[in-house]
């Protein structure tokens, strides 16, 4: 069963509520927050992909899902998915959790339909290497924008594995949990938390969303700032502009372009001489 957060905790103030969230995720590598979003937010997101569903975005591999839709570049289709890769207390929670200039690494829905197989545990860290594996490379999210129940192929993780070292846990390991929450909710977790899709057993689709933030300093899984080019990415706020990569990662100047502050792409007369340290 999943471990919502209690409901205590929606009643601190909402500096204390994101202490919270953000010790629960350091210590055992996840939190849950059930219900952020209310049914009009739900229906504008699955409005805004609907055009994308139509059967033919199936997984490519085991991994993907043959019976899984999988649409990429989301906030280069429609500036209302850019919702929930700002929402404020998930942005209250990466602040606490990454480095200033963190970036989205990768952005994608997927819509797991009946006959889905489970997929094999993993870190979304995995990418970034490095001889310690607990070692916080990014913080993934999964909103699911339907329910998420025994049998539809909820999200699978192991808490706690976030400190574990680089074994691959086996299919049968105990402690697994599936991620059980109504439409609406999201759950946080560490890039190092082993993970999968469940396997969808029910009759309908499960569909969900799933921005993942990674540190400042590390490549972005979907090489952002080219599936959302300037022009589509000047519809989109300035805070989700930068977590795309039109920013500068101070210090080190880390995403210069031409030598001058990338967000020139976007809006040739910003100034970034400041904020930068780049000559504008
Ligand atoms: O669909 C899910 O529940 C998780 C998917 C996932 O972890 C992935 O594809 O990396």
């Amino acid at each position: 069963m999943s471990q919502p957060v209690k409901g205590s905790e929606r009643d601190l103030s909402p500096v204390a509520r994101t202490d919270a969230l953000v010790q629960k995720i350091r210590d055992e590598g996840y939190v849950i927050i059930p219900s952020l979003l209310d049914g009009a937010r739900i229906k504008a997101l699955r409005a805004a992909l609907s055009p994308w569903l139509d059967g033919t975005l199936l997984g490519r591999n085991d991994f993907e899902g043959f019976r899984s839709e999988r649409v990429y570049g989301l906030l280069a289709k429609h500036t209302d998915l850019s919702l929930i890769v700002e929402h404020p207390l998930i942005l209250g929670i990466l602040d606490a959790l990454l480095e200033r200039d963190y970036l989205l690494s990768a952005n994608l829905a997927i819509n797991s339909h009946p006959g889905e197989t489970a997929q094999r545990f993993h870190r979304d860290n995995a990418g970034g290497g490095g001889a310690d594996p607990t070692a916080l490379h990014g913080i993934s999210t999964i909103w699911n924008l339907d329910d998420f129940n025994e049998d539809n192929g909820a999200t699978e993780i192991i808490p706690g594995s976030h400190l574990w070292g680089h074994e691959i846990p086996a299919e049968d390991t105990p402690g697994v949990m599936k991620v059980i929450m109504p439409a609406g909710s999201v759950i946080i977790f560490t890039g190092s938390l082993f993970h999968r899709g469940g396997a969808n057993l029910s009759d309908n689709p499960r569909l969900a969303i799933t921005p993942q933030y990674c540190q400042p300093w590390l490549r972005q899984l979907e090489n952002m700032p080219l599936a959302v080019p300037p022009e589509k990415a000047r519809l989109l706020s300035d805070r989700v502009q930068s977590l795309l990569g039109y920013s500068i990662r101070t210090p080190g100047f880390m995403g210069y372009v031409n030598g001058l502050h990338p967000k020139r792409l976007i809006d040739p007369g910003y100034k970034g001489r400041k904020a930068s340290g780049l000559p504008s």
